[in-house]
């Protein structure tokens, strides 16, 4: 793959760049949405029917980014290496709302669907960092309100967060790379289209599988990411 070596560098990551470090994708057997369903846990509609329910399921999944096992990996590191070493912008767009890519050291990233580690107060709009279960009784640190501190979440039927920013680096990107995403949830899944009617852009799909999306890739490579990441990162770096 030849390109400047002062193209700008957009990355999608999903669920499957964080496999290896041992946290559930959604859609592989036995993933997330194969113990709930999105409808009960993922929608404002859930939340106002049920907040106990939500709140356990985020409370369970901020516990699992948490847990001391829990550590980034190596595609995760190639990736804020890539950030460090290559002469153009890097800015990887994360599907995931764990901290893993934070923890690698990977600086220029947008949570496109919310974090973990982060709550909102649905009153003051308060966004402050969170590494405790959440519940209907958790009290806003800012304005004082009780029961209206939820996940700072993207839920199904809600905006992403910085779709402006992430639509201004994918007009920009001379490439853009998508890793360990199965290419269902939009607007993500169709940001490889914007690069390719931008027309400035190689796009390239690196996943463990063929994703929905796989047909729209220029190039791909298919592979455990732990492996296939570092290797197409060595490639780059190399050519810069
Ligand atoms: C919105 C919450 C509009 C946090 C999530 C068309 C256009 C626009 C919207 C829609 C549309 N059609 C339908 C919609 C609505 C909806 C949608 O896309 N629904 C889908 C199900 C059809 N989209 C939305 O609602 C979005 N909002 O459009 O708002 C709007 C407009 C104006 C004003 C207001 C609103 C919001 C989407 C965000 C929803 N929130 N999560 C959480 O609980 O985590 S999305 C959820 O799926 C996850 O967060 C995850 O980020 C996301 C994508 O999943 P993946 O990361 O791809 O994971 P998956 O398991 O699917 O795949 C894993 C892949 O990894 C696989 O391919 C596997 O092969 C691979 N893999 C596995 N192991 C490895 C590996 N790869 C490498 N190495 C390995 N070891």
């Amino acid at each position: 793959m030849k390109l400047d070596r002062n193209a700008s560098i957009v990355i999608l990551t999903g669920a499957g760049i964080s496999k290896e470090s041992g946290l559930d994708t959604f859609r592989d057997e036995g993933g997330v949405w194969s113990k709930v369903r999105i409808e009960d846990v993922a929608t404002p509609d859930a939340y106002i029917a049920n907040p106990d329910r939500v709140h356990e399921f985020y409370n369970m999944r901020r516990a699992a980014v948490l847990d001391d096992s829990l550590h980034p990996n190596a595609a995760h590191a190639a990736l804020a290496e890539l950030e460090q070493h290559w002469p153009g912008n890097v800015l990887v767009v994360t599907q995931n709302v764990d901290d893993l890519h934070e923890r690698a050291g990977s600086e220029n990233l947008i949570h496109m669907h919310g974090e973990l580690l982060k709550s909102r107060c649905t009153a003051c709009g308060d966004i402050s960092d969170c590494r405790q279960d959440l519940s209907v009784n958790s009290v806003c640190d800012a304005c004082h309100a009780t029961g209206t501190v939820r996940p700072h979440i993207v839920w199904f039927g809600e905006m992403p967060m910085q779709m402006d920013d992430i639509h201004d680096a994918l007009a920009d990107a001379g490439l853009f790379i998508s890793i360990g995403t199965s290419g269902n949830v939009y607007p993500a899944a169709g940001f490889v289209d914007v690069v390719r009617v931008a027309g400035t852009g190689q796009t390239v799909e690196l996943n463990l599988e063929p994703s929905s999306g796989a047909t729209h890739f220029d190039d791909s490579r298919y592979g455990p990411a732990t492996e296939i990441v570092p290797a197409f990162v060595r490639t780059l770096l190399e050519n810069a």
